[in-house]
């Protein structure tokens, strides 16, 4: 007799199976972001795809759905909770609306460089807002980045807070940038950024604030001539998995996504490091007025009184534990 006729009827069935069938095709994940295929975003998701599919050893590929196709940072959070998207890259801005815990990290002049954001991000105040995420139907898998975020506008050079006063100003949807913008005199518009390059072309705002690569790589350069490297905030990025996806891959897996998810991370801080100067010189050849002497202490001073927003509602604990993380 041949072995598996000793085996039950239902592992016999899938005995054969498993030489009737072709090997199973890989599962594609896919991954959302607003920004273009040339982003820092989409850099760091050509370094998830390649670790998680040699990880897997091809169990699973990625399929990148950039600029926007598959809606708004806000929208796509939206569709992690309930499962119409698997992940997703995407900027702290909206999250607080769903977290409220991370609204710290958008305060305005709260880190100092890129080496205290990462730092933190990386460390203990880091982990334990990837927990209290965990609480919101939402799975965070790494921190990564957007960078510091610099103002852009059509209507004049601002070298000083006073420069930007009545300029009406697209922030994200982000109630600690709402205010901060507020203090300083602007008005600020708040709206999803797949919108924004049509609104500046347009007219509907003045202006507009990204990081270099935003800028550069979203080609705000043809609808904005005017950039101050105001670096006002600092702007984390996350990548966030949807609870079904999670809930239904095994601890190995689990393990897969989240070092790929690292390994993105650390692809996109590269380019974003990178672009912080080599960027701006780009968009000074591509025709951009740049004032890069700003007197930062005059911006911070501006929106200084904003930070009651936050601390009103959080306290000062977390404010502390960042500060003094430096
Ligand atoms: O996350 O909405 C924004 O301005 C963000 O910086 C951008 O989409 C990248």
């Amino acid at each position: 007799r041949l072995p598996a006729f000793h085996l039950k009827p239902c592992l016999l069935a899938v005995a054969l199976a498993g030489f009737a069938l072709p090997a199973a095709a890989a599962q594609t994940i896919t991954v959302g972001h607003t920004t273009s295929d040339s982003s820092h975003y989409s850099e760091g998701i050509d370094a998830f795809k390649a670790t998680l599919e040699e990880l897997s050893d091809g169990e699973f590929t990625v399929n990148e759905q950039s600029s926007g196709a598959l809606g708004g940072e806000r929208a796509m959070i939206e569709g992690l909770q309930i499962g119409t998207i698997d992940a997703v890259v995407t900027s702290t801005g909206p999250l607080g609306n769903f977290v409220p815990e991370t609204y710290v990290l958008d305060l305005p002049f709260l880190f100092k460089d890129y080496d205290h954001a990462r730092c933190v991000l990386d460390g203990e105040v880091g982990q334990d807002l990837l927990d209290k995420i965990g609480e919101h139907d939402l799975v965070g898998l790494a921190w990564t980045e957007n960078g510091f975020r610099h103002m852009t506008n059509s209507q004049r050079d601002i070298e000083t807070p006073e420069d930007a006063q009545g300029l009406k100003i697209r922030t994200m949807e982000n109630e600690m940038h709402m205010a901060a913008f507020n203090e300083m005199g602007v008005h600020p518009t708040p709206m999803a950024f797949p919108e924004l390059f049509t609104a500046l072309q347009q007219g509907t705002v003045d202006g507009q604030e990204n990081p270099i690569s935003v800028i550069l790589t979203g080609n705000l350069w043809e609808v904005q001539d005017r950039l101050s490297l105001t670096g006002h905030v600092y702007s984390p990025a996350i990548m966030l998995a949807s609870p079904i996806l999670w809930d239904g891959l095994s601890d190995e897996q689990k393990g897969w996504f989240m070092e790929a998810a690292q390994a993105g991370a650390e692809a996109t801080r590269a380019m974003v490091s990178r672009l912080e100067t080599e960027g701006v010189e780009e968009l000074k050849a591509k025709g951009m007025t740049v004032v890069d002497d700003i007197d930062k202490s005059q911006f911070q001073a501006a929106v200084e009184p904003s930070y009651s927003v936050y601390t009103d509602e959080y306290g000062s604990e977390m404010l502390d534990r960042i500060r003094s993380s430096d």
